[in-house]
């Protein structure tokens, strides 16, 4: 069944550090949408990559003593294997560095000056080297930069501008129009109020104090200066304006680019207008999300406050990761990051409610009936309700992913799980099975509860592939498809012997 297409981006991150947890947060949402949204029939691609450019990276580099391609490699290589522990199953990983995305960008930027879009001028601004960013004296805090608190330095030179100023009427009809682009609310209201109501400023789009950066064509002293470079990356990997566009016409526009709260400016003021120029489709969406904190600060690689990723999924596994990164923080909020708080989710949620499920009603059905269970339909009352939560959680999972709302689609995963466990108390199938008289009734018993964890674990399968496997594989059956998540009446079970707990409870 095709649904049609779906087509979800990460930001393309900076390889100037290895990348850390919020840039796992932001890519286990996507993977798990993207997975999700495949699982559920739509032809679906998911785009994430490297913003390989600039004058940090170049700065790193030199200290290094490598060239900053050697620099970038090396990291993009280190967060593909990151990528790969963590179970991302992207469709491209675009790299600025890219030949095709080199060409297509000097082809954007020609294009726009050649129209008009693109003037020369002269900049003259502050600037904060580490966080690449330029600010107003209004904007800096207590004379230092407001994101990281360095020193920020005049600067002057000759460069490109593209005007912004020009499509301020286009884009604020536009938003008017079309309410849900900029996601949540909240953000919404900060881009309009903060940044177009006062006025747009022209944007500096090439720089001719350092080399590491795309070539203007026309003008060899300049490189194309971060924002058209690395938010082209969202058509480039689709192969615009070449002669391979079938990507582009099948996926464009994007239905959700999800980007952290930092760069929704970028997203919904500079891409939208570029896009405008290019005569370009918009994307349906654009999602900022909170930051995950430590110790009360944004976790970040110039303050280099974190450990690598991987410790973690070595310790608990990727599925916990995961788990973890998805659940704890209802997305567009902040929220905290803590070894102590992915533990304490291990064990409640995970081992005791999932893990404690699973082995408990396979246990059960071994011990009763050798593991082999059919529906003997002996129902009572609680049944009703039970199965009829069952069937309704397919249809609250999709309403929650299409807003985006991945806390809540585990939440509601969850509270079925929950209520399986309820129901196991209720029924007290260990008393049944002392009278001989009620073995039908036993036998449905464990058999709405293995209905309820067959569906719960399709549901589960986005989030949380390699433990869905287990259970796939415990449970013994061929329903686990997207269009298997209505209770059956009819599945025949014949469950594993021996399973191992899904989750360990750790100390
Ligand atoms: O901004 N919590 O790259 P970047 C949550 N290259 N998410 C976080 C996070 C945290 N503490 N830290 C980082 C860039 N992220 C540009 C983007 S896009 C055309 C160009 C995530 O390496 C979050 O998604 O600084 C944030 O927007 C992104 O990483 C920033 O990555």
């Amino acid at each position: 069944m095709n649904k049609g297409k779906f087509y979800i981006t990460t930001p393309i991150y900076y390889p100037s550090a290895n990348f850390h947890i919020g840039h796992c947060y932001t890519t286990i949402i996507c993977d798990s949408i993207a997975r999700y949204k495949r699982l559920d029939g739509y032809d679906t691609y998911f785009l994430t990559g490297s913003d390989e450019h600039g004058e940090k990276i170049e700065k790193k580099a030199n200290e290094a003593g490598v060239t900053p391609k050697e620099y970038v490699d090396k990291i993009v290589d280190n967060s593909k294997d990151l990528w790969n522990a963590l179970k991302i199953t992207y469709d491209r990983f675009i790299r600025t560095t890219d030949e095709d995305h080199v060409k297509i960008v000097q082809h954007i930027f020609k294009k726009l000056y050649d129209q008009g879009d693109i003037y020369k001028g002269e900049y003259k601004g502050l600037y904060c080297t580490p966080c690449e960013s330029f600010w107003t004296e209004t904007q800096l805090v207590d004379g230092k930069c407001p994101d990281c608190g360095r020193d920020v330095h005049e600067v002057s030179e000759e460069a490109y501008f593209l005007k912004l100023s020009n499509y301020q009427d286009r884009l604020e009809k536009y938003l008017e129009e079309h309410p849900d682009f900029i996601q949540p609310e909240s953000r919404k209201n900060e881009m309009i109020n903060n940044f177009i109501k006062p006025g747009l400023e022209d944007l500096c789009v090439s720089r001719t104090s350092f080399k590491w950066g795309i070539p203007v064509t026309f003008d060899e002293k300049h490189v194309v200066y971060v924002w058209i470079d690395a938010l082209s990356n969202y058509i480039t990997a689709l192969g615009y304006s070449t002669e391979n566009d079938e990507l582009f016409k099948k996926y464009w526009p994007a239905d959700v680019h999800v980007v952290g709260k930092e760069i929704v400016r970028f997203h919904t003021i500079i891409w939208p207008i570029m896009l405008m120029a290019l005569d370009l489709p918009l994307p349906k969406k654009v999602f900022g999300h909170g930051w995950l904190i430590i110790d009360g600060g944004k976790i970040s690689k110039s303050l280099g406050n974190y450990k690598d990723p991987r410790e973690y999924i070595a310790s608990y596994g990727v599925d916990a990761v995961r788990y973890y990164s998805l659940r704890e923080i209802p997305f567009g909020n902040d929220g905290n990051f803590s070894e102590e708080l992915l533990v304490s989710r291990i064990n409640s949620d995970l081992a005791n409610i999932w893990g404690n499920l699973v082995s408990r009603t396979i246990g059960m059905a071994n011990k009763y009936f050798d593991g082999n269970i059919t529906n003997k339909k002996v129902n009572e009352d609680l049944d009703k309700e039970f199965i009829s939560q069952i069937n309704k959680l397919k249809s609250k999972c999709d309403e929650n992913i299409d807003n985006l709302q991945i806390s809540k689609v585990l939440e509601e995963i969850f509270d079925v799980l929950r209520l399986s466990n309820k129901y196991i108390d209720e029924t007290t199938p260990w008393i049944l099975a002392k009278d001989n008289s009620k073995k039908d009734r036993l036998e449905t018993v464990l058999y709405n509860l293995l209905e309820a964890i067959r569906v719960t674990n399709i549901l589960l399968r986005p989030f949380m592939p390699e433990s869905t496997e287990k259970v796939v594989s415990y449970l013994n059956t061929n329903n686990n498809e997207f269009n298997d998540t209505l209770f059956k009446e009819d599945t025949k079970y014949k469950v594993a012997k021996e399973v191992t707990p899904l989750f360990e409870r750790i100390k």
